[in-house]
């Protein structure tokens, strides 16, 4: 069985999400944040003492998007679940586009938001570059607006593995309360995401692990 480890509502919730969009069988095993100074063990285990970590047979992975992919292919190789775009589909580059963008453009600037304003002590605290990264973040949403201005969805007409990663970085950016600032148009895609059963189910999984394992529900990068 897939076994993914995991913190409360961190980029691992990509793969926990797209787990149950499939359907597929896991095994969740629950850290606290930051893992690499709180469960010290973790780096035997994975060298980065980032999370998430994807272990399948011989498989290990350490990239969010990429564990998206993986996932869609090894459980859905028929994409019946139309996770995945493939290449003859018009919508392939959009999809692939969507996937890396959600963490490059959209997560990435947003743990620089979160590093300088609120992980470092005060005296290394930088509110200008918080400040100019938030609004970096923000401008950057203007790609995914212009899209779904036309459409629900980012790439080939249905929701896939692309929304879950776009979807990731919106989740974060709510959390840091920056939605009320989200264009309309992705403010109603990020409405649409949170429905879906799947990710109601992701929530309810990393909450009743946590409680199950002894680490802390509460999301302790940015409640
Ligand atoms: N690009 C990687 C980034 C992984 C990453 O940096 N994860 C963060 C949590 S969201 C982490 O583990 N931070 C703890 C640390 O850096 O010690 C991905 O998409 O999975």
């Amino acid at each position: 069985m897939v076994v993914l480890y995991h913190c409360v509502s961190a980029r691992s919730f990509r793969p926990l999400w797209m787990l149950e969009e499939l359907g597929a069988p896991y095994e969740l095993r629950m850290l606290p944040f930051p893992p690499r100074a709180l469960q010290r063990s973790y780096l035997e285990i994975n060298p980065l003492g980032t999370i998430p970590y994807l272990i399948d047979g011989e498989t290990r992975m350490t990239e969010s998007a990429a564990i998206c992919q993986y996932l869609a292919e090894r459980f859905d190789p028929d994409n019946l679940h139309g996770l995945a775009v493939r290449p003859h589909e018009p919508g392939f580059g959009a999809w692939l586009n969507g996937l890396h963008q959600g963490e490059a453009t959209l997560t990435f600037p947003q743990t620089i938001v979160l590093r300088y304003a609120r992980f470092e002590p005060d005296e290394r605290k930088l509110p200008q570059a918080a400040e100019d990264y938030t609004r970096w973040f923000l401008a950057r949403l203007r790609g995914i607006d212009a899209v779904l201005q036309q459409q629900d969805f980012l790439s080939a007409g249905r929701f896939t593995a692309a929304d879950i990663s776009v979807g990731y970085a919106l989740m974060l950016a709510n959390k840091l309360g920056l939605a009320a600032q989200f264009p309309a148009a992705v403010a109603a895609y990020w409405q649409r995401l949170q429905q879906r059963e799947a990710f109601g189910r992701a929530l309810v999984a990393q909450h009743d692990a946590a409680l199950a394992q002894g680490v802390s529900p509460q999301d302790a990068s940015v409640d």
